[in-house]
């Protein structure tokens, strides 16, 4: 889960799993560490997954591209490197994969320096990545669905719109949780 501070990235932790596990609303810019939640996915009728969701330090607290930026590799940089660059070495005794990322961003402010540079770097990195606007409960309608339109402009790729509040669109970051974790099987014939 990645993204700016005060974003609501432990909102959205509470509000997929159900619980109050993760402290949200803490002051923004404070939290500095990664917090690590065990979680399992409960879908009807599907083998059940146990999977680790972890809570990265926000980014762009200190505003202004650059300081973000800086800010963003040296807390998040580590962390998925680890995952990323050699899971073989890098994992303990039971297998570790990163399944994916989870990019959280402001349903109200598109097109933020921070969270482009958050998605292309994300990208480069080569793990799936969903993009989740929050905070969509603040806006009518329309101007969610305005709003979701310049998400998707400016990011180049669909986003979820959720409120973490009223528990709107939260089922669909589930699913996605799911695809990620159980990635679909390729063609059969590809080579494996
Ligand atoms: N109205 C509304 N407020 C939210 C939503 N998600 C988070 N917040 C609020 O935004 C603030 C920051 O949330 P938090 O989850 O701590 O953000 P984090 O720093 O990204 O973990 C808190 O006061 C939350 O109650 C949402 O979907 N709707
Ligand atoms: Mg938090």
């Amino acid at each position: 889960m990645v993204g700016r501070s005060n974003v609501g990235k432990s909102s959205l932790i509470n509000a997929l799993t159900g619980q109050r596990i993760a402290r949200a609303g803490a002051k923004p810019g404070t939290t500095r560490m990664v917090n690590l939640y065990a979680a399992r996915t409960a879908a009807a009728g599907m083998r059940a997954r146990r999977f680790t969701l972890a809570d990265l330090p926000g980014y762009g607290f200190a505003r202004g591209g650059e300081t973000a930026r800086r800010e963003f590799d040296a807390l998040t940089r580590s962390f998925f490197k680890r995952l990323v660059r050699d899971p073989e070495r890098d994992c303990g005794p039971e297998e570790t994969r990163l399944a994916g990322a989870i990019l959280v961003v402001d349903g109200r402010h598109p097109g933020l320096e921070s969270d482009l540079a958050a998605l292309a770097w994300l990208l480069e990195l080569g793990p799936p990545v969903t993009v989740v606007t929050t905070k969509n409960d603040r806006q009518s309608g329309n101007v969610q669905r305005a709003l979701r339109s310049r998400h998707e402009r400016t990011l180049e790729r669909s986003v979820l719109s959720v409120s973490s509040k009223t528990g709107a669109g939260v089922s669909a970051v589930r699913t996605a949780l799911g695809a990620m974790l159980s990635p679909a099987k390729p063609p059969s014939g590809a080579s494996s």
